[in-house]
């Protein structure tokens, strides 16, 4: 048995020299001490000694077993501890090294165009409103009195949902507007600013996606004065204080009586140029007294209150003001377009 056990200890101690994972050292502690190891065989096999023989032999493998827990224990450490140095040395981080700077970003031009607008008409008391991109035709067309036939409504110009014609992407922020009139009573003073959607093909100048901001103001004894005032005043903070505005007369289903306000141009001066086309004037809105049907409709009496309203394209602003030439490059979103705004 002396001999057997030697053996035991032995191979054990060549094998273990050998082991480079605690695994090995595991599958050998096993293969000693495990069910059916070496050792534990040697020890059931005690069985058939005489009982004078039982205690020598019961010392001598005990003393073999506390030697091969041993062993086991010593080769465990030692490849715990050189897997601890291995990963220290592969983990190690130069703490004084000066760390990565975080990319600053940049507001998109329109995200510009868009608070700076909206900050002029707060700065003149108008509350900022907001609703739903997907509208029924109820608000995005009865409400503001466009007729079944009217050109808006062709497919051509609206998303319409496929299986259920009744919901579309809003073709203006008009809705919102009607949204407010049912919800609040006059005095109503909003800008609706946000993304509108109309079945356009792609070009430098077009994009199905879009801007705008409308304005709606209701109370009593709101007329076209208040309208014209306020609207020059936006221009000249937008345009300077030189600005010239002038108002001609336009058609909306939705104003009556309705119009257009041009800007003199300001590259130009008036006298015709590439920026206005010749024109001497630049297109900067459409405007008019809101239609009392339009009010009568969300539950505002026209006998009783009147109101203005307002709408315009964010894009063509951006793109005089920060020179783009192409208004694909608003929705493209190449950062290199992007960081020139940084
Ligand atoms: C425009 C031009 C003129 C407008 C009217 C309304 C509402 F809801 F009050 F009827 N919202 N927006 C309006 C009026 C919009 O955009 C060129």
């Amino acid at each position: 048995m002396k001999e057997k056990l030697r053996e035991i200890v032995d191979t054990l101690s060549e094998r273990l020299a050998a082991a480079s994972a605690l695994k090995e050292v595991e599958d050998l502690r096993v293969w000693a001490l495990g069910k059916k190891g070496e050792l534990t065989q040697i020890l059931k096999g005690m069985g058939a000694l005489s009982p004078e023989e039982r205690p020598a032999a019961g010392q001598i493998a005990n003393e073999a077993r506390v030697k091969i827990e041993s062993m086991l224990e010593t080769a465990a450490s030692t490849l715990r501890i050189a897997e601890l140095e291995r990963r220290i040395k592969d983990e190690d981080i130069d703490i004084t090294m000066p760390g990565r700077a975080p990319e600053r970003g940049s507001r998109h031009p329109m995200t510009a165009v868009i608070d700076e607008m909206s900050r002029l008409f707060v700065g003149m008391g108008f509350e900022i409103a907001e609703g739903p991109e997907i509208e029924t035709d109820y608000y995005n067309f009865v409400a503001l009195n466009i007729p079944e036939q009217h050109p808006a409504r062709d497919d051509q110009d609206t998303f319409y949902f496929e299986g259920n014609g009744n919901f579309m992407l809003r073709t203006a922020t008009s809705p919102v507007q009607v949204r407010v009139m049912e919800s609040q009573k006059p005095p109503i003073r909003i800008i609706c600013p946000g993304k509108v959607f109309r079945s356009d093909d792609v070009d430098a100048t077009h994009s199905p996606v879009f801007h705008q901001i409308e304005g709606l103001v209701v109370d009593k004894g709101i007329t076209l004065g208040d309208l014209k005032g306020v609207l020059t005043v936006f221009a000249k903070e937008v345009f300077g204080d030189k600005a010239v505005v002038r108002f001609r007369p336009h058609y909306f289903p939705f104003t009556e009586p309705s119009a257009e306000m041009d800007v003199r141009c300001f590259s130009c001066g008036g006298a015709g140029c590439r920026v206005c086309k010749g024109e001497g004037w630049i297109e900067l809105l459409g405007c008019g007294m809101v239609h009392p049907k339009v009010l009568s409709m969300s539950g505002i009496d026209p006998e009783i209150y009147s109101g203005y309203a307002f709408g315009m394209g964010l894009e063509r602003i951006a793109m005089q003001r920060y020179g783009i030439l192409d208004m694909r490059l608003m929705f493209e979103n190449d950062v290199r377009f992007l960081r020139q705004f940084a």
